[in-house]
């Protein structure tokens, strides 16, 4: 659990360089991927975990601006991938500049539970990739080779000499 405010920041940098690379490798036909039949579609996914960061920072009491409308799902990819960057570098700004070390050990109620706003911080990250990993699926559905966020994707162990991955 994050103690001070840059363990969190380290951690969110790491994981938004990561987000990036996925996003950064949409094409704007891939945004249209279906889950399923009428199900909710690549770019509104992408596009989700990106405009909620400043919502859920903002229900918690950062002032942060709120500057995009989640209901406009962009027709392009560059767009979702520009906004992902913008929003994630002024989340650790307002982080930075409105909260300290102490504030992460303060509680306040999340969704019917009493949390430190650590754990509150965890929950933004977790929420990201959660739906990251929605992502890395649809994309290969779309046809596209997914980043390989946490290890290589299967292209890439052959890429490596192994002929047997890991499960
Ligand atoms: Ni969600």
């Amino acid at each position: 659990m994050y103690v001070t405010i840059s363990d969190f920041i380290n951690e969110w940098k790491r994981e938004a360089v990561l987000t990036q690379k996925v996003l950064d490798e949409l094409t704007d036909d891939s945004l249209k991927q279906q889950v399923y039949p009428e199900g909710r579609t690549l770019g509104r996914i992408a596009w989700h975990l990106t405009a909620s960061i400043p919502d859920y920072l903002a229900h918690f009491g950062l002032k942060i601006e709120k500057a995009v409308n989640e209901e406009n799902v962009p027709a392009s990819a560059k767009e979702i991938a520009d906004t992902f960057k913008k929003l994630s570098e002024e989340a650790a700004l307002a982080i930075e500049q409105q909260w300290t070390d102490d504030s992460l050990s303060q509680t306040q109620n999340a969704f019917g539970r009493e949390e430190t706003n650590a754990q509150i911080l965890m929950g933004l990250i977790k929420h990201i990739v959660h739906h990251r990993g929605q992502l890395t699926i649809l994309i290969r559905q779309a046809g596209l080779k997914p980043f390989g966020v946490y290890g290589p994707p299967k292209e890439d162990w052959v890429n490596l000499g192994v002929t047997n991955p890991p499960l």
